[in-house]
C-alpha cells in the first residue's frame, strides 16, 4: 500500500530560517511554498531524492496561528519532527482499507496538501504515537 516516504513534517517557529539551515547544512533546494488555510500553515517542500515511484521531502511547517495543528503542536512539545507522509497510489482506497483495521482516521475524506496533492491523516493515537498522513501526488 505505501509506495515511498513522501516527505517528512518538521514543524518550527520560523520557516525562513529553518530553510536556510537545510540548504546551508544539508544542501537542499525548495520547490515548493504554500499557505494552507485550511491546515494552517505556511509550509515550503525542499526536494531530497527521486524514486521510481515519485519524489521524497522535507517539508517545513511554520503555524499560522498558535491555535492551530501545528501552533499547539509547538507550544506542547517545541520544534521537531511533525509527522511522516507515505506515498500511495489512491488516497481514498487506501482510507477505506486502513479504516476497515480499525484505525483511527483523522480525514475520513482526503484534504488538499502540498503541491496540489490529495492528503488524508491518520490519528497518531493508533499509530504508535506517530501522526501519519497519506499522500496521493498530483497528476500533471
Ligand atoms: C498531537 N499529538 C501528536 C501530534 N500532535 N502525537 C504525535 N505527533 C503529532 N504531531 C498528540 C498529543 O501529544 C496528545 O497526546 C494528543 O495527540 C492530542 O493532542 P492535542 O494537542 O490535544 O491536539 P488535538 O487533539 O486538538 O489535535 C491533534 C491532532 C491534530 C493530531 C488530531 O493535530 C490534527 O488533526 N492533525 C492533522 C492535521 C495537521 O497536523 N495539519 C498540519 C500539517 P496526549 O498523550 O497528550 O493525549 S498540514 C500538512 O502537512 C499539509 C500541508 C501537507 O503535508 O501537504
Amino acid at each position: 500500500m505505501l509506495l515511498r516516504i513522501d516527505h517528512v513534517g518538521i514543524a518550527c517557529h520560523n520557516l525562513e530560517e529553518k530553510i536556510e539551515f537545510y540548504e546551508t547544512t544539508f544542501g537542499l533546494t525548495v520547490v515548493s511554498r504554500e499557505v494552507n488555510e485550511e491546515q494552517g500553515v505556511r509550509e515550503a517542500m525542499l526536494h531530497v531524492a527521486d524514486a521510481p515511484s515519485g519524489a521524497s521531502y522535507v517539508q517545513l511547517l511554520e503555524p499560522l496561528h498558535p491555535d492551530t495543528a501545528v501552533g499547539k503542536f509547538l507550544a506542547k512539545r517545541g520544534e521537531g519532527m511533525h509527522h511522516i507522509g507515505y506515498g500511495v497510489a489512491d488516497v481514498t482506497q487506501a482510507l477505506q482499507d486502513i479504516a476497515a483495521k480499525g484505525i483511527k482516521l483523522i480525514d475520513e475524506r482526503p484534504r488538499h496538501g502540498s503541491m496540489g496533492a490529495s492528503i488524508a491523516f491518520l490519528h497518531p493515537k493508533d499509530v504508535g504515537g506517530v501522526l501519519t498522513e497519506l499522500v496521493e501526488t498530483a497528476r500533471h
